[in-house]
């Protein structure tokens, strides 16, 4: 079977909330040569997607929802053993992460932390609905070089932006970059709010992290 089938019954089997088919498909595909973090990415993240459009045009219901969404955390935790840490005993930088607070949306967070980590960043994650304070707080207790935050929700977002204020309150943000993510923002956001970057998925929050550090 082709990749992308193998992706497309992935993806599927997300919205089903079918255990069974996603697990092995997932296997098939890692066994087919396909990198751990391309069934995430081509594969979850997009059936996630599709549960969401599906969710919004009322096709879904919150409990199937959070089935899948257990079935993606699931399977993203297994890919983790999958993926090998780069081969550095360099420190490529020291990243706060966290889902900002009043939004529980973690599993997108998660990725980018496991991502950041096999790529050789010292991640703290802050969980979810994190109190802004406590993004300050750590990026100061870590001496972080990246503060990554995640939003999913439109009135989530706004955090984000107020993060910038609370770390130029705290005479920290000419030290420390900014990336944003979530499904809501875009570039237009982060240079609003005056973020340094915004990542669209896991593999841009790397790709942008090294930018970030390599300006530092
Ligand atoms: Co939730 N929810 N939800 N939800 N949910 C969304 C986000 C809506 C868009 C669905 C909709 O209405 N169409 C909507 C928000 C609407 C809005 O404000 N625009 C919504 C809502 C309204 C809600 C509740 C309020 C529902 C309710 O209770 N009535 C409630 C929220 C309560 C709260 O937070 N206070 C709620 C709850 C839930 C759960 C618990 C059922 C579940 C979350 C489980 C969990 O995360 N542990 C859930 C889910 C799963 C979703 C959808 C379906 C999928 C989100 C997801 O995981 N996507 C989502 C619909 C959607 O987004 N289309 C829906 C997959 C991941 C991989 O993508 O974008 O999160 P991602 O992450 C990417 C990317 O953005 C980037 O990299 C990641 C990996 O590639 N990235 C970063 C992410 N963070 C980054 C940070 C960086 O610094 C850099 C890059």
């Amino acid at each position: 079977m082709s990749n992308e089938n193998l992706l497309e019954i992935i993806r599927e089997s997300i919205v089903k909330v079918d255990r069974e088919t996603a697990v092995q498909t997932v296997e098939s595909a890692l066994a087919q040569g396909l990198q751990a973090i391309e069934v995430i990415e081509k594969g979850l993240s997009p059936g996630m997607q599709k549960v969401g459009d599906l969710f919004e045009r009322g096709e879904l219901f919150l409990p199937q929802v959070m089935m899948a969404a257990g079935l993606m955390t699931q399977i993203v935790q297994s890919l983790q053993d999958k993926m090998s840490p780069e081969q550095t005993t360099k420190k490529n930088g020291v990243v706060i992460i966290g889902t900002v607070e009043g939004d529980v949306h973690d599993i997108g967070k998660n990725i980018v932390k496991i991502l950041l980590s096999v790529n050789g960043f010292e991640v703290h994650d802050l969980g979810r609905d994190a109190l802004l304070s406590r993004f300050v707080e750590k990026a100061k207790e870590f001496n972080a070089n990246i503060v990554a935050s995640s939003a999913l929700m439109t009135g989530t977002m706004q955090a984000q932006g107020d993060l910038e204020t609370l770390l130029k309150e705290a005479g920290i943000r000419d030290r420390v970059k900014t990336m944003v993510g979530g499904a809501p923002c875009t570039q237009y956001w982060a240079d609003k709010i005056g973020a340094n970057a915004y990542a669209e998925n896991a593999s841009e929050a790397v790709t942008k992290a090294r930018e970030l550090m390599a300006a530092q």
